[in-house]
This record gives C-alpha cells, sequence and structure tokens, in this order.
C-alpha cells in the first residue's frame, strides 16, 4: 500500500530534500510552501502520480483549508506529517531586535505549527499515522542572538513531548528533529538576504546537508510500528557547545 507524506517547507533545504527522499522510497508526497513555481518544479522532476503541490502561507489559516479541502483522491488519506516549515530571523541580541521578525518566526515556527498539526490529528489518529516535528539545537542551548528563534524551537521540542502523552494508545508516533547548522537557504533567510553572510557561515565548516536530515527523517518515520524516537538531536561533528559567559566590573 502507498503512503502519503505531508511535508511542509518542500521548496527549499530539509522539506525539498525530504520529498525526495519519501518519493525515492515510493511514497507519496504533498509538497507545501509559498513558491509555487519550485512545487511545480519538483512535480516535474518527481511525477505528477507521486507530488501534489500545494502552495500556501503556512500563516494564512484559510488558504491552509482551501489546501487540504482541495487534496485529490491519491494524496487525502495523510500517514506522516512533516511540520518543517519555519525560520530564524535576525541575530541581534534581544534588546535590539525587531519585533516584527519576532512575530513573523512566532506566527511561522508556531503559531502555523500547531493550526495544521490540530487540523490533521484525527486523520493522524485514524490511520495510526507520524508526526515528525523540525526543531533545532537552538531550542535546546541557549546561544547568543538566538532569543525568540530558540524559544520558538524550545516550544515545538516540548510540544511534541506532550502530543506523545496525549497521544497514548492512538499508535500516532511523534519524533522531533533537533539539527543543529546545515547549509540551506536558512541563513540567507535570516539574514535577510545576505548570501555573503550565509557563505561565510558554512565557508569550511563541513556542515551537514538537507540530504543529512531528509535522511533522518525519513528514517524515524518508517521504523517498525511499535518504535518511536522521542527526540533526534543530530550536529554536524565541527560544531559543539561553549561555555558559559562572565561579565566582569
Ligand atoms: P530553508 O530556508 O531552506 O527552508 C525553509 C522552508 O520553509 C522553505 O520551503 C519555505 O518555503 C518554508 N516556509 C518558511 N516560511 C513559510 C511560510 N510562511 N509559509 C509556508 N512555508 C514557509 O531552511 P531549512 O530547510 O534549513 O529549514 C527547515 C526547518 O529546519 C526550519 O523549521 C528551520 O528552523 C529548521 N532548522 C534548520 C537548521 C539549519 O541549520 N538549516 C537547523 C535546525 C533547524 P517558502 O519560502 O517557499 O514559503
Ligand atoms: C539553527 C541551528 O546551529 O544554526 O536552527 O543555530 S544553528
Amino acid at each position: 500500500m502507498t503512503h502519503t507524506a505531508f511535508i511542509t517547507g518542500a521548496t527549499s533545504g530539509f522539506g525539498l530534500a525530504a520529498a525526495r527522499r519519501f518519493v525515492a522510497a515510493g511514497w507519496k508526497v504533498v509538497a507545501t510552501g509559498r513558491r509555487a513555481e519550485r512545487l511545480q518544479a519538483l512535480v516535474e522532476e518527481l511525477g505528477a502520480a507521486n507530488v501534489h503541490p500545494a502552495a500556501f502561507d503556512v500563516r494564512d489559516t484559510a488558504a491552509m483549508e482551501a489546501a487540504l479541502a482541495a487534496l485529490p483522491e491519491g494524496f487525502a488519506g495523510i500517514d506522516v506529517l512533516v511540520n518543517n516549515a519555519g525560520l530564524a530571523l535576525g541575530t541581534a541580541p534581544a534588546q535590539q531586535a525587531s519585533l516584527d521578525d519576532w512575530r513573523t518566526m512566532i506566527d511561522t515556527n508556531i503559531t502555523a505549527l500547531v493550526t495544521l498539526t490540530h487540523r490533521l490529528l484525527p486523520a493522524l489518529v485514524a490511520r495510526k499515522g507520524a508526526i515528525v516535528n523540525v526543531s533545532s539545537v537552538a531550542g535546546v542551548y541557549p546561544y547568543p542572538g538566538g532569543n525568540v528563534y530558540g524559544g520558538t524551537k524550545a516550544f515545538v521540542s516540548q510540544f511534541s513531548l506532550n502530543l506523545r502523552t496525549d497521544l497514548h494508545g492512538t499508535g500516532v508516533r511523534v519524533t522531533t528533529i533537533e539539527p543543529g547548522m546545515a547549509e540551506t537557504e536558512f541563513t540567507v533567510v535570516r539574514t535577510h538576504g545576505n548570501q555573503a553572510a550565509s557563505d561565510a557561515l558554512y565557508r569550511d565548516a563541513s556542515p551537514m546537508t538537507a540530504e543529512d536530515i531528509a535522511e533522518q527523517i525519513h528514517y524515524v518515520a518508517t521504523l517498525p510500528p511499535h518504535l518511536n524516537i522521542n527526540r533526534l538531536e543530530i550536529m554536524p561533528v565541527s560544531q559543539s557547545f561553549a561555555g558559559f559567559q562572565v561579565h566582569r566590573g
């Protein structure tokens, strides 16, 4: 029987690589994101029988509802929800950060994620499906400039654990993936379009790739049904932890 994954943020980075990974394994994928032309390119690459493009802004609940209502027959039964769409905006300390950026991160990384999850939960329970939520090491470890981004990802990780509790006995699996540094469009977005800053961050650092994370997303979602990985934290070898800081004087 063919299974279907609903992957948010499939126009780039982890979501795009995950769409390719699931289709390579014989799944159908509902691929979402705002950039419709990229979704169309994915359909052309992987085939209309395998990919259904759903272009909408995850913060727009009416558009989300319309996209769900328009799912064609072969894509309507969702087995795996991959809540991946998200972003960081800015690296300034909290006292200098943009409130608009903070609200955009909360609206996208938290509000949209819980809205979609709430909407799909009854269907996922009916199918004994799985939810894979993309959090971040930024939600586990604080770092300068992580402020609200890290806060949104801490929410995602804790929400996932709480979902596990509520879904006890339903057979639905919930996993949080907590990646460290991976080279995608993430830093271009975070810096409001500064490709040079993004290149500088990843240069000579051997960051993870989108495919590395897609492999983990596919892995946790396709384990034997009696297994649940609660959280999977993964970093490049080149990235580790810094110590506490002490201000004197
Ligand atoms: P990318 O910027 O490459 O991809 C982000 C995806 O999210 C895009 O497909 C984008 O689609 C989608 N997206 C963002 N905002 C919206 C929105 N309002 N509506 C619909 N879709 C949206 O970054 P990554 O692949 O790296 O990021 C994926 C997830 O992984 C994010 O949640 C990020 O926080 C997390 N993460 C990333 C890490 C990294 O180092 N790269 C590390 C840890 C976690 P579009 O713009 O077309 O709408
Ligand atoms: C982002 C991870 O390590 O770039 O979610 O802060 S990191």
